[in-house]
């Protein structure tokens, strides 16, 4: 077992971000073996569930003219449009049936306002509205995570940065993560983990 003040964070396994899902990650099924061999090594275990009405902002179908994949100007940011996925209660939000849910201590949702999406499992995408992850971990005496999940170069690494910037150890297991990369998105994603002192481990 790890020390108890390690926290194993799983990013999105979720059958929507799994092949034949809605916003299918490659591979995104791939990692599942390894992830529910990693939660028996962990006494701190959270998950993360994408969790949005269906009338999310972040859906190219709330937006007259727009396609999945652009980019629109939302009040916090830049906001890519994605296809409809992860509504609440759906099939596709649920985690993947071969993810062992019974480890998870504590099951975070996020991305549930309609008006912003959230990324990290710790801030939505403001970078300023925290999800309340931070206090757990804290009142948990948590001090370093490791995150694996889905997608490396979205929520998995929006939630890598926040955890360092919050002053926790942070590593990414790469071979437990799997990526969309949109235009080169993994490799900035990598690159700017490393920068911030992420360790980026197999
Ligand atoms: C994610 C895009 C939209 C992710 C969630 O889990 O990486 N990506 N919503
Ligand atoms: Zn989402």
């Amino acid at each position: 077992m790890r020390p108890a003040n390690e926290a194993l964070i799983v990013i999105d396994v979720q059958n929507d971000f799994c092949p034949g899902g809605a916003l299918a990650v490659p591979d995104g099924d791939a990692i599942l073996p390894r992830i529910n061999t990693l939660l028996e090594e962990f006494h701190v275990k959270v998950f993360t569930q994408d969790w949005h009405p269906a009338n999310h902002s972040s859906f190219a179908s709330q937006h007259e003219g727009k396609a999945p994949f652009e980019v629109v100007d939302m009040p916090y940011g830049g906001q890519i449009l994605w296809p409809d996925h992860c509504i609440q209660g759906t099939p596709g939000a649920a985690f993947h049936p071969d993810l062992n849910t019974d480890a998870a201590d504590l099951i975070l949702r996020k991305g549930f306002r309609p008006g912003i999406d959230s990324y990290s499992a710790f801030f939505e995408n403001d970078h300023e509205t925290p999800t309340g992850l931070d206090g757990y971990l804290d009142v948990r005496g948590v001090t370093s995570v490791t995150l694996v999940g889905l997608a490396t170069d979205f929520c998995v690494q929006y939630s890598a940065l926040d955890a360092v910037k919050l002053g926790y150890n942070v590593t990414v297991l790469e071979g437990a993560c799997r990526a969309i990369d949109l235009d080169g998105s993994l490799e900035d994603a990598r690159d700017g983990m490393l920068d911030a002192g992420i360790v980026l481990d197999a």
